[in-house]
């Protein structure tokens, strides 16, 4: 009889430590976030290409500043200046483009791809 209780808290003890170990696993392997690429300067302004539209629809940055567009779309999408100061060409799901804007103004651009896409802008200030 004592035998048999020894063997059922080993058991127990067995299945304690199998899940103290489970879990220091599982906190050990927590995913680290990506890091940004150091080489690529930070964005002023970043645009969202999602559900075939461009969010947020407009953008201001200071003159000099830099806006990034990425596609999280799995079709591709493009973002064209109407009066051609910048386009992206066509960007694949994840892809990215960066434009820097140094004279003032307000550009209205859209996507080349897809004519219903609705034209979005980003303003720069002086
Ligand atoms: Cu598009």
């Amino acid at each position: 009889m004592k035998k048999y209780i020894l063997g059922i808290s080993l058991m127990i003890a067995v299945v304690v430590v199998a899940i103290a170990a489970c879990s220091k696993s599982d906190s050990g392997s927590t995913p680290t976030p990506t890091k940004p690429d150091p080489s690529a300067p930070a964005p002023d302004a970043t645009v969202n290409i999602s559900n075939f539209a461009f969010v947020p629809a407009s953008v201001t940055v200071k003159a000099g500043g830099t806006v990034q567009w990425t596609n999280s779309d799995s079709a591709p999408h493009t973002a064209t200046d109407l009066n051609s100061a910048f386009t992206s060409g066509n960007l694949a799901q994840g892809g990215k483009y960066s434009f820097k804007f140094t004279t003032p103004g307000t550009y209205t651009y859209h996507c080349l791809v897809h004519s219903m896409m609705a034209n979005a802008t980003v303003v720069v200030t002086q």
